[in-house]
């Protein structure tokens, strides 16, 4: 079981209230159906009651929130685009991005634990296990009682990760697993790992790895400057005897993780959005408020420059976001269409927290705002699930026919 320390009791309830409201400059919510916006208007009741009093301790404590991974459960954040039989939310992939959106226009770490769960750990399970694999864990996961990580990343394969050297052994009634990934979220606490590894023939294969397993350890990664209430490790393999049921049957090579990447990259396009419109929304507040030379600093065309290109921004990346949600719903997404909302959206959404952080003066650097810890939250958004460079390569690699990684 996890190894869940955090309670409610060791981080400090902030007594301002979350007045956050999102724009929709260009009528979206007649996109969406009421279904939609009622699981919106849930997750953002839970989040502002549950999440946004705590989330400024958690990250200057640089703890994760663990009790409020059951409340995440019961909210359906944990692979809500997973059917209904396997205890998941049996929920669109408009009505997941929203989910994201709601998440991360609180704190990227959240979304993170969210992203990871749902579409790293649970997705695999889903789509490459075996009935049992799927019965003896989504159940668990979707409700927050198991939590998962993904191991792709290692130390010396990050953007290249076919290169990877993790690798196990056929033993006969077991695998024997060796190596080490890198930059796992979730990881310190994890029961199981979804860990990505080559077999004797090079094939890239997915193994389920247990917490408890001898010679299986999850140092945690500190002294971030980013994503600071979310969970970062290490995963260590030291001949670690996985049981052969524990691989996953129904997919060989790097396809297997980039499958479920796709999931990932797209949700995050929806989260960074959530980011972006909270920075918004705080800087339209304090722009009204806040008065410099006898007026409010919103009359000034200089800081209203600014939030006309935010607000012109968040619209263009929420048509993106809904479009490929579509698009993901009818089986069409293409990965270089994913490639380039993740890209835009994560980019936008950093760019606007940087101008929201100057628009609030010297109070934007301080934990009074949430707009410094969405500036650096976003700089791993932009590198993690394919940086910005990568994601731009595989865009190019589309349009030419060209391959410029290597
Ligand atoms: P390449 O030769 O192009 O492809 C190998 C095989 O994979 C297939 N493929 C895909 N399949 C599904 N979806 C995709 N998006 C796919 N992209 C490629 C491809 O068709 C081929 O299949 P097959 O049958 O021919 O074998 O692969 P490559 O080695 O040249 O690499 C391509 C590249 C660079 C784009 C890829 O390696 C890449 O995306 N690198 C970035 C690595 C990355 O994104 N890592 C993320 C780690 S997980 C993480 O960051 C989680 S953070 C979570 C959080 O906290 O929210
Ligand atoms: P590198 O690959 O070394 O890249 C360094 C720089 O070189 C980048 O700017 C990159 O764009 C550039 N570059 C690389 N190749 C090329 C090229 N061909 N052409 C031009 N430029 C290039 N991974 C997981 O598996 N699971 C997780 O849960 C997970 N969570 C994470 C959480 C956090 C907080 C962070 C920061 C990372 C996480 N990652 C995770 C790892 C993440 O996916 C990698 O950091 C990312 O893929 C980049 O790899 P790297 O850091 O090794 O950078």
């Amino acid at each position: 079981m996890s190894s869940a320390t955090n309670g409610e009791k060791d981080f400090h309830q902030s007594s301002k209230a979350d007045l956050f409201n999102h724009p929709d400059f260009y009528q979206i919510d007649d996109l969406l159906t009421e279904e939609h916006k009622l699981i919106r208007g849930t997750v953002r009741d839970w989040v502002k009651k549950n999440i946004s009093p705590i989330i400024e301790d958690a990250a200057q404590q640089a703890k994760f929130p663990h009790h409020l991974l059951k409340g995440l459960g019961e909210i359906g954040a944990f692979g809500p685009q997973l059917p209904a039989e396997y205890g998941c939310g049996g929920l669109d992939y408009i009505s997941y991005g929203i989910i994201m959106q709601e998440l991360e226009r609180c704190d990227s770490g959240i979304r993170s634990t969210a992203s990871v769960q749902g579409s790293l750990v649970m997705y695999p399970i889903f789509k490459f296990g075996s009935e049992e694999q799927k019965r003896k864990y989504l159940p668990k996961l979707a409700t927050g009682e198991l939590m998962g990580c993904f191991g792709l990343t290692e130390p010396d394969h990050g953007s290249n990760p076919a290169g990877m050297t993790t690798n196990f052994k056929d033993m006969g009634d077991h695998l024997l697993l060796n190596g080490a990934k890198m930059w796992i979220s979730n990881a310190p606490f994890a029961d199981v790992a979804v860990v990505w590894a080559k077999n004797e023939q090079g094939k890239i294969r997915g193994v389920i790895v247990e917490r408890g397993m001898e010679g299986f350890t999850t140092p945690e990664t500190h002294n971030k400057w980013s994503l600071r209430a979310s969970a970062t490790g290490e995963l260590v393999f030291d001949n670690v005897k996985v049981p052969k049921e524990n691989l996953l049957p129904g997919v060989e090579g790097l396809k297997g993780p980039l499958t479920c990447l796709n999931s990932a990259r797209y949700g995050i396009s929806w989260g960074a959005i959530g980011a972006a419109m909270d920075c918004y929304d705080s800087a339209l507040r304090y722009t009204k408020e806040r008065h410099q030379f006898g007026k409010p600093i919103a009359g000034f065309q200089l800081q209203q420059k600014k939030l006309a290109e935010m607000i012109t921004e968040i619209t263009k990346a929420q048509l993106l976001s809904w479009r490929l949600g579509n698009l993901m719903n009818t089986g069409k997404a293409t990965p270089a269409q994913i490639s380039m909302c993740k890209r835009n959206n994560v980019d936008i959404a950093l760019k606007i927290a940087r101008e929201a952080r100057q628009m609030h003066g010297g109070m934007g650097i301080t934990g009074e705002y949430p707009i410094m810890r969405h500036m650096m939250n976003l700089e791993s958004v932009i590198t993690y699930e394919g940086t910005h460079d990568i994601h731009l390569l595989i865009l190019g690699m589309e349009i030419t026919g060209e391959n410029a990684f290597q």
